[in-house]
């Protein structure tokens, strides 16, 4: 899957709480994923907290405490990268998974910030530093900011003007 095509998110955040929830794998890329993330979210004027768990597997347990406990959206970010064991399969679909679970369960909003890949260069191109091509962590919050502005509109019985 290739960025091509990837919208143009602006949403005021103004009064949203949002849970940035991150794992502690490939510290290098979670730092370019957690900075932003959080940049990003406090772009909209949304209030951010961050909380870390070990690895990516951990996240959707996190993120239904998140969500339980009164944030409007949760931003799920991990980097998996392919070994040579099926465990990147395991952890890659638990999060998938997990975090799909979580947020259809609950109704907030989780942004999907993990990122798979086979090898730590293309985790680096997506992370949101320097030298990197993409930002998958400002992408990701974003994005649960957008969504949970709407499902906010859609609750109140607003009409949600696209
Ligand atoms: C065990 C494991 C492995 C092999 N690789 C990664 C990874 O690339 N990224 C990541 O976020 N976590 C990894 N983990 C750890 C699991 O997510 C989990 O933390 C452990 O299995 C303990 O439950």
């Amino acid at each position: 899957m290739s960025g091509a095509g990837s919208p143009t998110i602006e949403t005021d955040g103004t009064g949203l709480k949002v849970t940035v929830v991150a794992a502690q794998w490939h510290d290098t890329v979670m730092a370019g994923l957690v900075a932003g993330a959080l940049r990003a979210a406090q772009e909209t004027g949304a209030v951010t907290t961050l909380v870390r768990v070990p690895g990516s597997f951990e996240l959707p347990v996190a993120a239904a405490a998140a969500a339980e406990a009164g944030a409007d959206a949760v931003v799920a970010l991990g980097v998996v990268i392919r070994g040579e064991t099926p465990h990147f399969d395991y952890v890659c679909q638990a999060a998938t998974v997990g975090l799909t679970e979580v947020s259809v369960r609950t109704g907030v909003p989780v942004g999907f910030g993990v990122l798979t890949t086979d090898d730590e260069a293309q985790a680096l191109d997506r992370a949101g530093l320097p030298d990197s091509r993409e930002d998958k962590g400002a992408e990701a919050a974003q994005a649960a900011i957008a969504t949970a502005r709407t499902v906010q509109q859609l609750r109140s019985g607003a009409p949600v003007a696209n």
